[in-house]
Formats: C-alpha cells, sequence, structure tokens
C-alpha cells in the first residue's frame, strides 16, 4: 500500500504484481546520462520486492522471465521499443534510456499478457517527439486567478503562497504518472506571466533547477513561460523591441544562464500580445520577429520556443458586427508562414476560439506548411464542466487528432509536430479534483504518443491500472460514465457549434453573459433567428480560411454539419436541421435528454458502491449530484431562452418557464 496521503491514480502498487512477480533483468549501458535506466532499475527492484520476483543479473539473463534492454544499434527511433516473447522470455529492447522506461511501462500496461506465449511481437515510437503539459500555475496566489488559472483540483503541486514547495516529493510522483503516460515536457508556470513569475527565469531560477531535478529521473523536460517584456521588467532595458541588439544581447544572458543550471532545460513558452499580455506589436514588429528573438538566444542549446497563436483583440465593441475573433489567429499568422526559425513551434488552440465542446477545427493548422505547429489542447476542463462534471476528453481530442483538414488522408496529428495541453491537475488528494477527471490526464498522454488509440480501449487501460484486480462491474460502470460523456455535455449546454453560452467564471450557464461584452464571443440571437453567419458570401468569411472541401461544406447551409451550424450560419429558430428537426426542437430535445442524462449516470454510479475505494466513491457521488443539479439549470435556462426568444412551443412538451 502506498504511503502517501495522495491518490495512486494509474500507478497503484497492484499494478506492478504481474511483473514483480518474475524474474526480471535489466540490460542498460553504463552510458545512463539522465538517469533513466536507473529508474527503471529501481521501478523494477521495489516491484520484485513487493511481489516476491527477482531482479536478477544481466549476464545471466537465461531463464529470466522478462528481459529489458538498450541497444542503441538495434535501428529503434528515439523513445521507441520493440517487444516480443520466444521461449518463455519476454524480450524488451529499446533504443535509448528514455525507450527503456517508456518499455517498462508499457509491460506494466500489459499486466499478465506481457507473459503470455501468445503476446505478438510489436514495435513502439511515439508519434509525436514532444508531448508536453503546460501548467498555468502561479507562484503568487493571484487576485482573480488564484493558484492556479482555471485550476479546478486544488492548490497548486509546486507552488505555495508565494514560494516553490519545500518538499517536492509530490512532484516526482506526479512525473512517474506522466512517464507512465507518455507526457515528456511540462512548462512549469502560467502563460500569464505575473511579476514574480517572470523571475522564475532569472533571480528565482533556483525554483526551476529544483523543478527540473524532480521531474529529470521520468524523462520529463522543463520549460518556463517568459514574458516578452522581460529585458524591461527583469533587465531594466528601455525597450524589448525583438529588433533592437541590446534585447537580443539581454535575451542571450538570461538563456545562457539557464542552461548553465538546467542543460536540459527544453525552452520557452510565449504569450504575447494576448489578453494584456506583452508582445512585439507595441513596436511595430510582427509575431516572427518576436520568437525567434527568443530562438536565437536558445537554438545554440537545442532550445525551442513554443510561441502561442492565440492572438485577438480582447477589447471588441459587440456593436462591430465585422471583427470575428474566430478569424484572428489565421488573419495574424498565416502571413508570417516560413519566417519563423527552426525552433520556434507556433502553438495553436485546436479551435478557432476557446477549448469550447464543440467549435470547428482551427483553420490555421492547415495553413501553415512552412512553420512547425504544435496541437494545443486543455485537460483542465475551463469550458467542459471544470471537473465538476463527467466529460471523457479522449473522445474529443481522437477526434481532433484525426480530423482531415484536406479530407485526403492527412490529419491534424500529421501536421503538428508537437501536442500540448494544459494540465488539469493540483494538490487535491485525487490530483484532479473529480477522480474520473484522471482518465483525461492519461488519454491525453497515450493519444500523443498514439493518436490512432480508440477512446474506447484507452478507457480500458486506464480502469486496468487504475483499478486492479476490481470487480468486472467497475468497468462497466465506467465505460457506461464515461464513454458517450461528451456528447451528454454538449446536449445540455450550447447548442450545434454556437459556443460560449458560459456564466461567470465559465462553469454553468449565462446564454447572454457574454453577449455584450468586449471578448468577442457573440451568438446574436433575437426574435427571428440565431448564430453567427461566417460565410464568405454574407458574413465574416471565416468559412474561406479552410481548404476545400471544408471552405464549400460549410459555407453552405445544405451541406454544413448540424453539429457545427450555428458556428457558421445565422438561421431561423425554425430552420429545419439535417437530422429532419427544427433548430429549436432540437434545442429542446437535446436538453431534456441531456440533463435526464446526467440522473441515469448518478443512478449507475450507485452500482459501483463497496466496489471502489469509499473515499472514492463519495467524491464521485457527490460531483456526479452537482452535475445532475447543473445540467438541470442548464436544461432549463436554454430551453426558455429559445422558447422567449421564437414563441415556439416544446412539441414534447417539457416544462418552458
Ligand atoms: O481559455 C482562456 C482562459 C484564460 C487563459 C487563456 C489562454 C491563461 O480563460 O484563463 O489564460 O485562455 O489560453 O491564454
Amino acid at each position: 500500500m502506498s504511503t502517501q496521503p495522495w491518490h495512486t491514480a494509474w500507478l497503484p502498487d497492484d499494478a506492478f504484481a504481474p511483473l514483480g512477480r518474475r524474474v526480471i533483468v535489466v540490460d542498460a549501458s553504463a552510458d545512463d546520462a539522465a538517469g533513466l535506466a536507473a529508474t527503471v532499475v529501481a521501478e523494477v527492484r521495489a516491484a520484485v520486492e513487493r511481489s516476491g520476483g527477482r531482479l536478477a543479473d544481466a549476464r545471466a539473463d537465461a531463464g529470466a522471465d522478462l528481459v529489458l534492454a538498450v541497444d542503441p544499434d538495434a535501428g529503434l527511433p528515439p523513445e521507441g521499443f520493440a517487444i516480443a516473447r520466444q521461449d518463455g522470455t519476454t524480450r524488451v529492447t529499446a533504443g535509448d534510456e528514455a525507450g527503456l522506461l517508456y518499455a517498462f511501462f508499457h509491460v506494466v500496461r500489459l499486466g499478465e499478457r506481457a507473459f503470455d506465449d501468445a503476446l505478438p511481437a510489436s514495435t513502439h515510437a511515439p508519434a509525436h517527439a514532444v508531448r508536453m503539459l503546460d501548467h498555468w500555475d502561479n507562484v503568487d496566489v493571484h487576485d482573480v486567478m488564484g493558484q492556479v488559472e482555471r485550476g479546478y483540483a486544488g492548490g497548486s503541486i509546486f507552488y505555495a503562497a508565494g514560494a516553490v514547495r519545500d518538499d517536492l516529493t509530490r512532484v516526482g510522483a506526479y512525473a512517474r504518472l506522466l512517464a507512465a503516460s507518455g507526457v515528456n515536457r511540462v512548462a512549469v508556470n502560467n502563460v500569464n506571466v505575473h511579476r514574480t513569475e517572470a523571475r522564475l527565469l532569472t533571480d528565482r531560477l533556483g525554483d526551476v533547477v529544483r523543478l527540473a531535478d524532480a521531474f529529470r529521473p521520468w524523462g520529463v523536460r522543463v520549460h518556463l513561460a517568459v514574458s516578452f517584456a522581460a529585458p524591461m521588467t527583469l533587465g531594466g532595458l528601455g525597450t524589448c523591441d525583438p529588433l533592437e541588439p541590446a534585447v537580443a544581447d539581454w535575451w542571450a544572458d538570461a538563456v545562457a544562464r539557464v542552461y548553465d543550471a538546467i542543460p536540459d532545460f527544453g525552452g520557452f513558452v510565449v504569450k504575447a500580445d494576448s489578453e494584456g499580455q506583452p508582445g512585439p506589436f507595441a513596436y511595430g514588429r510582427d509575431h516572427a520577429d518576436g520568437a525567434n528573438v527568443l530562438a536565437r538566444a536558445l537554438a545554440p542549446y537545442g532550445g525551442t520556443v513554443h510561441w502561442r497563436a492565440f492572438v485577438y483583440n480582447h477589447h471588441q465593441d459587440w456593436r462591430d458586427r465585422k471583427t470575428d475573433r474566430a478569424r484572428a489567429a489565421y488573419d495574424h499568422f498565416t502571413p508570417l508562414d516560413g519566417k519563423f526559425d527552426e525552433n520556434v513551434v507556433v502553438q495553436v488552440k485546436f479551435g478557432p476560439l476557446d477549448f469550447q465542446v464543440r467549435e470547428p477545427i482551427s483553420p490555421m493548422l492547415a495553413a501553415m506548411p512552412q512553420t512547425h505547429l504544435a496541437l494545443e489542447l486543455q485537460v483542465t476542463q475551463e469550458y467542459t464542466g471544470q471537473q465538476k462534471h463527467v466529460y471523457y476528453l479522449p473522445e474529443q481530442w481522437s477526434e481532433i487528432l484525426g480530423w482531415e483538414p484536406w479530407a485526403d488522408g492527412r490529419t491534424v496529428s500529421d501536421v503538428a509536430r508537437d501536442v500540448v495541453a494544459v494540465s488539469n491537475v493540483g494538490d487535491d488528494r485525487f490530483w484532479t479534483g473529480h477522480p474520473l477527471a484522471q482518465a483525461n490526464l492519461y488519454g491525453f498522454g497515450r493519444l500523443a504518443w498514439d493518436p490512432t488509440l480508440s477512446p474506447e480501449d484507452l478507457l480500458d487501460e486506464w480502469v486496468g491500472l487504475t483499478f486492479p484486480g476490481a470487480d468486472p462491474r467497475v468497468r462497466d460502470v465506467l465505460r457506461d460514465l464515461l464513454l458517450g460523456s461528451r456528447a451528454t455535455y454538449e446536449q445540455y449546454t450550447a447548442p450545434l457549434g454556437v459556443c460560449f453560452m458560459v456564466g461567470p467564471g465559465h462553469y454553468g450557464p449565462g446564454v447572454d453573459f457574454y453577449e455584450y461584452s468586449p471578448w468577442g464571443t457573440y451568438h446574436f440571437a433575437d426574435r427571428d433567428g440565431i448564430g453567427v453567419d461566417r460565410t464568405r458570401a454574407s458574413g465574416t468569411g471565416y468559412s474561406a480560411q479552410y481548404p476545400e472541401p471544408w471552405a464549400s461544406t460549410y459555407e453552405s447551409l445544405d451541406t454544413c454539419p448540424d453539429d457545427l451550424l450555428l458556428f457558421f450560419h445565422h438561421v431561423p429558430y425554425t430552420h429545419v436541421l439535417r437530422s429532419g428537426k427544427t433548430v429549436v426542437q432540437h434545442v429542446y430535445d437535446t436538453h431534456t435528454d441531456g440533463a435526464a442524462r446526467t440522473e441515469e449516470m448518478a443512478r449507475r454510479w450507485e452500482d459501483a458502491r463497496g466496489l471502489v475505494e469509499p473515499d472514492l466513491f463519495d467524491r464521485v457521488r457527490t460531483l456526479l449530484a452537482e452535475q445532475v443539479r447543473s445540467a438541470g439549470e442548464w436544461r432549463d435556462q436554454v430551453r426558455t431562452y429559445f422558447w422567449r426568444h421564437s414563441g415556439v412551443p416544446d412539441e414534447r412538451g417539457g416544462p418552458l418557464y
């Protein structure tokens, strides 16, 4: 049993038992620079000590049940490994130490199957070399955003009350969970870089060193979010103009000091000219100028700049019907294609707005062939129920990763070099607030490694690791709760891709909450209809940012998919969807059905009572009650809004207020 106060997530001791009962050899080279082979040896030793197996000498591997070896000449890709079973031995060969670590966790995932003579031979390597989590953790508690911006799982595991934590044991445990899911990079501070956090780059660098030390044994390299204005705010220069030589020199010096302290430092994450963060626009420079000055400082050390494309006007006047926030990233960035240095990665949110339940996939991903791109996802459930609602994100992510911008077989996963997501972890006992949101964190790492994994299989994997040896009914209940949960949430919240009907803090219904705001997120409902005309013919022209066939598909009312209809078109409430229902009846029905489904989910969870740890059971039960309450609120407000605006009664006769 674990003696730590935090939940074991997908690495409880029992998950290691099949391996721990065996005779195991670890045959790694002496050149274990990052200490990853040592990590594997320590893991194997602990597992065999718990379960009665044995760590055998590498020179005598005959008769071992499992041999884990590194062979740099095996012709395997970085981090890759091959596994095969022969003559009663499961033999795993990795091309490097990182591959050894991932191979070890692969064997843990396989459990008893790893020792079955029928185990098929297979080779594994990550689809994406950079699989990164961005933490929006603040060092100082922020007045409005708290310790973790958009964090729904308590405080930060890195920082407490203005400083990095003294005891980083939990960070090590987190790094271990990440390694077991495939994540290999972490940005340790919020992209909104406030005063104290900016200093992580300079006089607080020691804090980053300590974090990097905690992550390193697990193959996770650390990145830092930096402020574009650092040469001024930290360096005392009068400018941060990226073309000013003194600015470039300042960055070069700062970076040299970072690598002196952290030789395997990953690089910078930058939010510039976005929601109040400083950027190159102040000097009439573009984002390539801005990104490249940082990139040139990092290049000698192999570091990378992840430069975010989340640039839009957040002081929009709602009376202005021409400006379309959805267009902004594409309009700002695509003219710069080819101008970014080799070690710049432009990091693009998956949709043109902001991590909504349903928005089209960013057309920018298809429009920058000469630029390295990162796809940015959000594990933290800012707009997807804030870890109070069950929302199994891999269902949405595999749709995004597999989307074909040209409908010709090339996918988003093919065009995005890196895959990044905002973490959902905090110092909550269950790590993620909602215990079932652990499946999202796990699923992110796994999908970044292999985007073709099915959400169903991933769920089974996660259940198998998290609840080893549990009654098979646990898996059935969890499948019932998680699979389809994205569709359920979509049913009772903003309909048909209209987005942003959220209330304060982005939780709960607020149909008009953003309608007259400066944020550029409107639905334009009136007595006749609803939706945003983003067509080329009569609207903002956003649809033309897509390549064919999507530009035409979205442009036409006849071909636009129902679930994105209100994202692309303003239509009457009585417009008939491709499903055959009117818009308004669709809204009535989906909201009634979605909220009813949450009640079924809460009832279904009762079947897990006594089959999982009591505190986990209770936490989920309490949160499901909140989900039911909240879904009912959504249902009643959205249905009533459509009723009051359209005057059309509900054919099914449900309550309207
Ligand atoms: O989703 C929005 C959030 C902000 C966040 C911003 C971003 C870190 O509401 O809290 O700021 O996006 O991605 O930069």
